[in-house]
This record gives C-alpha cells, sequence and structure tokens, in this order.
C-alpha cells in the first residue's frame, strides 16, 4: 500500500489537480521575477518597515501566495528551472553563472517563451538574464552579434544584463548585441586575468569610491564599484547602476504600449534587490532600512510602473500578473553597504529559517502575488504547496498550449493553485535546491545528508542548511531534526527524493495527463 501511494505520489496522480481555470482569451502574462526578495520583504506579507504599496495593491487586486517557492535557492538555477520546467539539479553547469558563461540552456530546449510563443504570443525578456551567452564560455566577441541569445530561445526581443549587476560586462545586451556601443571603447572581459591600467580592486580598494567590498567583488572597479570579473572598455555604453531600474522599465513599458493589441508575454527579470544596492537617488535616505530597504522600493515602483502601463493600455483586466523572486533574502552578499547594521526589527526572511543559498526554508519559499481580475477574485490568498517550476505547465494550462512529450520533465499543470477561481489545489511534493536538495510535503521536510559545511564558507557565513545525517523536519519547525522519531518517514521521503532524482521524465507525463484530461 505504502509503495502504491509512494509510486503515485511521484508520478504526480496524487498531486493531480484538476484544471479548473476559466482561461480567458489569450490572456497578456507579465512576470516580473524580482532578485533576492525575500517572503518578508514586502508589506503585504506582513512586514510594517517596507513601502511597497505598489505590491500591496496588486495583493489587494489578486492573490497572495503564502507558500510558492523558487527551484533553487540562487538565481542561475531557479531561472533555469523556470525557463526549461526541469530542475536545474539535472544538468551540470547550472549553479551561479559568471558574465563570460556560454549559454546555459541549448536552443534545442523548449522553454517557457517557446511554450508562449507557440500560443500566438509574442514574447520578451528584459533585466537580469543570468544564463549565459553565447556558444563558449570566456570566448565572446562582445562588440559583434552574440552566438548564442534569448532569441534562440524563444524570445522574440531581449534587452538584458548578461548575469548580475556586481559581474562584468556590465553593459546591456539588445536582441543579442551591445547596446548603445561605443565604437571607440571596445569591450574585453576575461574571468581570468586583469586588464593592464585598468582599476583593480585588489590593487587600489580605495579607487571603490561608491561602495566597499565586504568579501569577494574584488576585480574591476566599474563606476567605483569593485565588481566579480575583469572589464576593459565599454565606454557610453557601461550602465550606471542607479539608473539600472529606469532602463529595463522603460524598455518593459514600451513593449507593453508596442503591444497592447495583440497577446504578450514579458519576462522582466528586475535587478532589484541584488547587490551592489545601489538605487537611484531619488530613492536615497528615504527607508530606515538604507540601501536595502531603497532598493525594495525602487523594485516597487518598477512594479507601479508596469501596473500604470497595464492600466493606461485598458489591458490590466486580461493580463496575468505575476510577482515572484529568484530566490530569499540575504543581508550582506559582499558589499558594505550596511544592510545589517540598518535591519532593525526587519524580518526578510519572515518566520522561517534560513536565506538565500540555504535549503532551510527562507532560501526558497519566497513572495508570489498572482493578479488575473477577470479570473481571480480580489484579495484572495492560499497556502498551497507551489513551484515556479511549474509555471511553464500552468501558463501552457491557460494559453491552451500543448507541452511536446519530452520538454519541462519536471513542470506540473499546477495552474489552480496559480491562476484558478478558487484558492487552488497545491502540489502534494516540490524539490528544492540549494548546496543539497530537500524534499517537501505538506507537514514535512527532508533534507538529503551532505558534506558541505552548514555555515557558508566562503565570505556570506549564512546556514547552508546542510548536515551530515538525514534531517527530518515536521510542521515548518527547522529547528529540531526529528529524523530519529520518525524513521520510517525519513526513509520513505528519502526513496522519494531518491526517485525523483532518478526519474526524469516520469513528472512530464503527469503534467500532459493532467492538461489532456481537461
Ligand atoms: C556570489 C556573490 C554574490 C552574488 C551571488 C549570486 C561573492 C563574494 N558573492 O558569489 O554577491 O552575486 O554570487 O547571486 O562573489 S544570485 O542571486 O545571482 O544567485
Ligand atoms: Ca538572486
Amino acid at each position: 500500500m505504502m509503495r502504491r501511494l509512494f509510486a503515485s505520489i511521484v508520478t504526480g496522480t496524487v498531486a493531480a489537480a484538476t484544471c479548473a481555470v476559466v482561461a480567458g482569451e489569450h490572456p497578456n502574462v507579465v512576470l516580473i521575477y524580482a532578485d533576492d526578495l525575500g517572503w518578508g520583504d514586502l508589506g503585504c506579507y506582513g512586514s510594517p518597515d517596507v513601502l511597497t504599496p505598489n505590491a500591496d495593491r496588486l495583493a489587494a487586486e489578486g492573490r497572495l501566495m503564502t507558500g510558492a517557492h523558487a527551484a533553487a535557492a540562487t538565481s542561475t538555477p531557479s531561472r533555469f528551472a523556470l525557463l526549461t520546467g526541469m530542475y536545474a539539479f539535472r544538468q551540470d553547469g547550472t549553479d551561479v553563472a559568471n558574465g563570460d558563461a556560454a549559454m546555459i540552456i541549448s536552443p534545442e530546449t523548449y522553454t517557457l517563451a517557446d511554450m508562449m510563443r507557440s500560443a500566438g504570443y509574442v514574447t520578451a525578456v528584459i533585466g537580469k538574464w543570468h544564463l549565459g551567452l553565447g556558444r563558449e564560455s570566456g570566448r565572446q566577441d562582445w562588440n559583434a552579434p552574440l552566438d548564442g541569445t534569448p532569441a534562440d530561445l524563444g524570445f522574440d526581443y531581449s534587452y538584458i544584463m548578461a548575469a548580475t549587476a556586481d559581474r562584468v560586462p556590465c553593459i546591456f545586451i539588445e536582441d543579442g548585441m551591445i547596446a548603445n556601443p561605443d565604437p571607440e571603447h571596445p569591450v574585453e572581459v576575461s574571468y581570468t586575468h586583469p586588464f593592464d591600467g585598468e582599476p583593480d580592486y585588489r590593487a587600489n580598494p580605495g579607487l571603490a569610491y561608491k561602495q566597499q567590498s565586504s568579501h569577494g567583488h574584488d576585480n574591476s572597479i566599474i563606476n567605483g564599484i569593485g565588481r566579480i570579473g575583469y572589464m576593459k572598455g565599454g565606454g557610453a555604453s557601461i550602465w550606471r547602476d542607479e539608473d539600472i531600474a529606469d532602463s529595463i522599465t522603460a524598455r518593459a513599458v514600451r513593449f507593453i504600449e508596442a503591444h497592447r493589441h495583440e497577446p504578450f508575454f514579458l519576462y522582466f527579470a528586475t535587478n532589484d534587490i541584488h547587490v551592489p544596492r545601489m538605487p537611484h537617488e531619488r530613492f536615497r535616505g528615504k527607508s530606515p532600512l538604507g540601501l536595502r530597504g531603497e532598493a525594495i522600493m525602487q523594485l516597487d515602483w518598477s512594479v507601479g510602473r508596469i501596473m500604470q502601463a497595464l492600466d493606461e493600455a485598458g489591458i490590466a483586466d486580461d493580463t496575468i500578473l505575476i510577482l515572484t523572486s529568484d530566490n530569499g533574502p540575504v543581508i550582506d552578499d559582499g558589499y558594505c553597504d550596511r544592510a545589517a547594521e540598518l535591519l532593525g526589527s526587519h524580518r526578510p526572511w519572515g518566520a522561517m529559517r534560513g536565506t538565500k543559498y540555504s535549503v532551510f526554508e527562507a532560501g526558497t519559499c519566497v513572495p508570489a502575488l498572482v493578479r488575473w481580475p477577470a479570473v481571480i477574485p480580489a484579495g484572495t490568498r492560499t497556502d498551497a504547496l507551489a513551484t515556479q517550476v511549474d509555471l511553464l505547465c500552468s501558463l501552457a494550462s491557460v494559453v491552451g498550449a500543448a507541452v511536446p512529450a519530452d520538454a519541462a520533465p519536471d513542470s506540473r499543470d499546477s495552474s489552480p493553485a496559480w491562476f484558478g477561481s478558487g484558492t487552488g489545489e497545491g502540489r502534494a511534493w516540490i524539490v528544492e535546491q540549494g548546496y543539497t536538495l530537500a524534499l517537501v510535503t505538506p507537514g514535512w521536510k527532508y533534507v538529503a545528508p551532505s558534506h558541505y559545511p552548514g555555515v557558508v564558507p566562503w565570505g556570506v557565513a549564512v546556514p547552508s542548511g546542510c548536515d551530515t545525517v538525514p534531517q527530518l523536519f515536521k510542521d515548518g519547525d527547522e529547528t529540531r531534526n526529528v529524523a530519529r522519531q520518525y524513521p520510517a518517514q525519513t526513509e520513505t521521503m528519502k526513496l522519494m527524493l531518491d526517485s525523483i532524482v532518478g526519474l526524469r521524465h516520469v513528472s512530464s507525463a503527469g503534467c500532459r495527463r493532467e492538461c489532456d484530461e481537461r
């Protein structure tokens, strides 16, 4: 009996939710993907310390999810899973990518953007990419059209940062070409050697006049900020960190205006609130939390501009607007921005344990707001267990796209939880990826044993959640390992996680079956 239940849980038949979404006529989809925004970092999640009126309005007009998870506790693997519908642990080379990484998702891979395009949508990615560009790592010619861009993964338009704001190259790339090129100052990038005569943090830390580094971020100094990696040239094409939110938000608004009369999918991946936290001057001095709080305000401003653009285009009612994050919060992520000193009583992780990088809950359990006025009643909340890996199949269900048999192996149709008119049934289980893997079911969490240190050792000094022994947590309490008290439960969850890791295509079949049954 246990064996049968176990098999059916893994294949998704227990999790199988009825596709009770009343699809509109191809609603637009805008996915705002914040960076490092914690579960507790928005007013609507109960924080009195942050000013987020636009996110709060989104919650009031839509659905607030309390049990939604990024696939991983860092950016690259979460974005990989979001766009492919496949957990990143299934593919090598999906850890946090450098700015000269080759494209991590191969062009043949079926993506979220491919799916939306197959349903007749025009698609765009604007903002942080962090999934590699070009065919060969370290060999890109940044001054020529790149061979390996979001266009190869289903995006009709792209205006992106290659990796993160703290990694070179510090330039925007538009449709595979350097944006605003400065031919007199061609861009060169290296993650192995500094360029002669260029400001270098290790040699001259005092040249980082805007922000000092607390750990790492000690290679090229660009705009008075130490970065990861070395860069030469760029001239006028180099971004000003204070203007990143304005640049990407302006492109997002322009995209919405230009495509107001046709179905569109906009993946708007903000730089906020990732380090270096360098919000525009107009937000400075506005938050008691300092730069981290001001970066949250800037993120909220971007959310507000998108909502205004949808309102002005008259398409807000028929647009699914999602705001979520790629991983949990972090305080000191390598710069002296006083985030720790000014934190006060603010709890970016809510009542959970963990941070970005951690397999404890707050590493991946993130805010998720979904507004779809045509279907989702205003002001609803759900505690459904949910994962962003499911967005591919869930949106496919909404827009009526057929996901190919071998695509998106981990994505399930969880559209009732994300987009349904009721509170929505959640997943029977999800996997969380930090420096080890965890399996979460309602009421239980199993963390696979690992020799990774319990505290992340390379500078950030946060709990990794790892232990050399199996960990079992009950009812959300991640302070007491109850594996010894519940050996059968521990063993069952271990076997379940092992078989999920081992079974590549099982959940894809689950997704298709659920969709086909509609
Ligand atoms: C770390 C960086 C951190 C951040 C992170 C990726 C150092 C010392 N720290 O290596 O600042 O960039 O990578 O963050 O280099 S993520 O949100 O994009 O995954
Ligand atoms: Ca992140």
